[in-house]
């Protein structure tokens, strides 16, 4: 009727989100909603709905709201039941002001206790003093209103739409204050999201990387740019399979089918605090070892140690760098978990050795799926597995039995502890065989559909379909949501399992070598930064797949996931020779830089190609290698401060609108933008500069010789607060591993913001013993330019830095040629070159002593 009319298309909220069924007007208005008949969207694309809710469709009513020590607790309760079962009538709100930054919104069942996500979060004790945001409740309908003070624009509503808690649908609207929204994981698809009714989904899924589709990971959480260069996050904490509505008003709809309503809204002001505001919940990431930062080569289908090694010694021979050598499960016997295949693999532990000797690192694939059908006594795993108990079981209480690569397969469970102990226990009889230095883990990987026992028909399995999770069911190549766990039935923890595996590998890698661990995992959730990183996923050898690449660690540097890269090259497919060049100068930058193959295809490591193609991935990595101080101190300020490590533009250039939608250029850190060539046959690249200076980095360094270079500058002189802000990166003299290049001379290279200002950092260990920053065992120096004076003041100092000197330092926008440079007092020989750049060489400065120095 009327009502329905009145209600503008881009507000109307969907009352029939079942994606299988096609809505008729009684349908829709046997649940009491408005039903309009629009026309049909172009396929795969969402449209308007034909049935949404009428303005006064029932919800809950906030029948008491009390004033507490922490901020509020109240009421809701549903005089009217939905169209959905088991509507949870009384329902429990908490809301607590945890900082000046941070709200905290539970909503839960308030007689009986339910599903609750098991990851450690904060617990506040006392009231935020000072929040820069205020709290507003609208009572029937019940609703939230949230609001960032300075400006009194509205972060929250929550009155735009009925709130439902039934035991397996939960759901919650919200308005938005701009479509510049970001997040939302594991997902293929631009940087920015369709606001134009787009529904995404979160159940963590084995499959390629394809668009419109829930993939490894689940990340619940957005960051919002408001008006004027300010933004917000949102974190729903909830590991049930859901989706988030997007619709053009723009508002924002997350649907869940278990759990409860538990978030946090961070509020900034800018992108950058969005993030660390978020890690204080979910944990900032590990350190990682040195050796991490290095480049990996790998592929599936070296077939032999040998040939492995083949790779490993050619690389040397080039000099090309590399830090660590990769197998796929070609090494394994069988495909047997804790194997290693006694014939093609036999000098295993001779390559491990000799990478030992060199120091490199190997690094080896793990899958959860532990064979069930060998002999009694001949798999130690699966006999001490099935004795203590730490299998997943069917719903009816029986070891679930599930199909992977070795066959039939029983599946840890890892939300119980003792499975960690096995888990470890398991590799430490590989590992007194092979020790390897890092393990990659895939969770979810299980053949066919579901596990050998048909699911039983319950109640679980209907929302399922509800959930719109695309692809199929909850089922789809993972074992049924009705299994048994530990913690709880599959279909709550079914997206932690990557986590939990996680957290099992690091643990019993840093038991195993007394040092920090390497995990590479393709499923995450929120912590897993704590643990893990993470690759893309089985992407191909195509253009397009390089392209996806940025916005994919983007996304990852903004879940605390910043150890984060896609596989260089291309996972399947064969990738040409021009591609394969311009993705290993792409993937020189990514956090983590790992060249991967599948088996079958064309090789495509370094050396498969041409001289000229070589030599241009030796001169891009080598790059990588210069700029491992800096990397790594930026890994060091994303497990103190929370900072990103990929960072996209508009982090640095919030008030610059044309940021917002930049997916194809990033930053390291704050100040080192990268803008690589993402098209074929073409050798320049036409990238966005924002306001301020930029210099150009290849300057001061010989240009790679090829004109196939990613183009590289600094940008120091963002306007504002930023200006400056680390804009001195420290660089070393590369050899082929990190180790090597550990002890080499360091370069300092500076570029002055408009102001002629600049600061940087640098922070060093010895690469890779446990809490060196908690322990206190390590060096951290802090560099200044203020009135053309370089200062390093030394805050903290361990043996490593003693033995480094710098003989470097380049300072890009020295606007006139000094008459005298002087070096703690004492002058010194300088170069100027054009273009406004201040050479200071051959100096012999102790890293560990401070220094000034000056140029009039
Ligand atoms: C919240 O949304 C409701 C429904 O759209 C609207 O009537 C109300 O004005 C909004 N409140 C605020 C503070 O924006
Ligand atoms: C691998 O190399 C070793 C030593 O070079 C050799 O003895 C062995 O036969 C090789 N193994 C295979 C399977 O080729
Ligand atoms: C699986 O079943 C076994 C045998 O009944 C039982 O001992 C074990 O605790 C069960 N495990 C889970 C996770 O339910
Ligand atoms: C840089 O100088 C300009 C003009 O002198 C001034 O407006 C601006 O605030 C300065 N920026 C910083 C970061 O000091
Ligand atoms: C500190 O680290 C160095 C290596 O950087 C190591 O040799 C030394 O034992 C460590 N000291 C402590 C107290 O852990
Ligand atoms: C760096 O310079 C800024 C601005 O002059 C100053 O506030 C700060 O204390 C300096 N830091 C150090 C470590 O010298
Ligand atoms: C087609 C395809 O599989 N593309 C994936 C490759 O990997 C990137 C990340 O590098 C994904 O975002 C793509 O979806």
């Amino acid at each position: 009727p009327e009502v329905c009319g009145a209600v503008p298309e881009t507000h109307r909220f969907n009352c029939y989100p079942e994606i299988y069924v096609i809505v008729t007007r009684s349908l829709c208005e046997s649940r009491g909603c408005c039903f309009i008949k629009m026309p049909l969207p172009p396929p795969g694309k969402g449209g308007v709905p034909w049935c949404f809710y009428p303005p006064n469709f029932p919800s809950y009513s906030l029948d008491r709201l009390n004033k507490t020590g922490l901020g509020f607790s109240g009421e809701l309760t549903r005089k009217t039941k939905t169209y959905y079962p088991k509507d949870i009538e009384r329902l429990e709100l908490n809301v607590t002001f945890e900082t000046n930054s941070r709200l905290h919104i539970k909503i839960t069942d308030s007689t009986s206790p339910r599903y609750e996500v098991p990851i450690k979060v904060p617990q506040v004790t006392e009231r935020a003093t000072d929040p820069i945001y205020s709290v507003e409740f609208s009572k029937d309908p019940f609703g939230v209103i949230v609001r960032r003070n300075s400006n009194g624009l509205v972060l929250l509503n929550t009155t735009v739409a009925p709130l439902f808690f039934t035991d397996q649908f939960l759901q919650i609207s919200t308005m938005l204050p701009s479509q510049y929204l970001y997040g939302l994981g594991e997902h293929q698809s631009g940087f920015l999201h369709n606001f134009e009714w787009n529904t995404l989904n979160f159940w963590a899924r084995d499959i390629p990387p394809m668009e419109n589709s829930n993939l490894y990971g689940v990340h619940p959480f957005y960051l919002v740019m408001e008006p004027g260069g300010i933004s917000h996050g949102f974190f729903l904490l909830n590991s049930n399979a859901m989706e988030v509505a997007l619709q053009p008003a723009p508002a924002l709809t997350w649907r869940t089918i278990g759990g409860i309503l538990d978030f946090y809204i961070f509020m900034g002001p800018d992108p950058s605090s969005v993030i660390s505001q978020y890690l204080e919940v979910i944990g900032f990431p590990m350190m990682p070892p040195a050796w991490g930062l290095g480049f990996h080569l790998c592929r599936w289908g070296y077939g032999s140690s040998n040939a492995t090694w083949h790779i490993v010694k050619t690389m040397r021979n080039y000099g090309i760098p590399q830090d660590a050598q990769w197998n796929d499960i070609d090494y394994m016997d069988g495909f047997r978990d804790f194997t290693f295949d006694s014939k093609k693999f036999a000098t295993l532990p001779q390559l491990v050795k000799d990478l030992h000797n060199y120091g490199q690192h190997y690094v080896m694939i793990l899958d959860p799926g532990i064979s069930s059908t060998q002999q009694p006594g001949s798999y130690p795993p699966y006999d001490e597995g099935l004795k203590r108990d730490i299998f997943i079981n069917t719903t009816d209480g029986k070891l679930l039995i599930g199909e992977v690569w070795p066959g039939k397969t029983a599946f840890p469970d890892f939300t119980n502890p003792e499975t960690h102990q096995w888990w470890y226990e398991s590799l430490t009889r590989l590992y007194q065989q092979v020790p390897f230095d890092g393990l990659w883990i895939v969770s979810h990987f299980f053949g066919g559909e579901g596990s050998m026992h048909s699911e039983p028909q319950n109640s679980l399995k209907h929302n399922a379909v509800l959930s719109g999770v695309k692809g199929g069911s909850l089922r789809v190549k993972t074992i049924c949501a009705s299994a048994k766990q530990k913690e709880s039935v599959h279909y709550n923890v079914h997206s932690l399992y990557g986590l939990m595996e996680a957290k099992a590998t690091a643990s019993a890698l840093k038991k195993l070598r007394g040092k920090r661990p390497f995990v590479i995992s393709r499923s995450t959730f929120p912590s897993q930064g704590r643990y893990s990183g993470h690759w893309l996923g089985d992407n191909r050898s195509q253009w397009k797949d390089l392209y996806w690449s940025i916005p994919g660690i983007l996304n990852f540097n903004m879940f605390g996931i910043p150890l984060v890269g896609a596989d260089i090259c291309g996972f399947s497919g064969s990738a040409t020779e021009e591609l394969c060049v311009r993705w290993m100068q792409l993937g020189a930058f990514y956090p983590f830089s790992r060249n991967h193959n599948t088996q079958g295809e064309q090789a495509q490591d370094p050396l498969a190609f041409g001289p000229l193609a070589r030599s241009a991935m030796k001169e891009v990595l080598l790059i990588r290698y210069s700029l491992l101080p800096y990397l790594y101190t930026l890994f060091h300020r994303a497990h103190i401060y929370g900072d990103t490590v990929a960072t996209p533009l508009f982090f640095q250039f919030p008030e610059d609108i044309t940021t917002y939608s930049i997916d194809r250029q990033f930053l390291w850190g704050r100040s080192l933008l990268v803008t690589p060539v993402l098209e074929a046959g073409v050798d320049s690249v036409i990238g966005y500069f924002p306001k301020g200076v930029w210099y150009d980095f290849y300057m001061t360094v010989p240009l790679p010789s090829s004109h196939w270079s990613s183009k590289l500058t600094l940008g120091c002189g963002a306007v504002g607060t930023n200006a400056g802000k680390n804009c001195i990166l420290v660089s070393e003299t590369p050899s082929t591993t990190t180790w090597m290049s550990s002890g080499n001379p360091m370069q300092l290279i500076v570029a002055l913001s408009e102001n002629a200002t600049a600061n940087g950092d640098l922070f060093w260990d010895d690469g890779e013993s446990l809490d060196t920053y908690e322990t206190s065992n390590y060096s951290y120096m802090v560099f200044n330019v203020t009135q053309n004076t370089l200062t390093s003041t030394v805050l903290h100092v361990n043996v490593e830095a003693t033995f480094i000197i710098v003989d470097k330092v380049t300072v890009f926008g020295v606007k006139r040629q000094p008459s005298k440079v002087t070096v703690n007092g004492k002058e010194a020989s300088f170069s100027y070159l054009p273009n406004q750049v201040l050479a200071v060489s051959n100096l012999y400065l102790k890293l560990s002593d401070g220094f000034s120095i000056s140029w009039i």
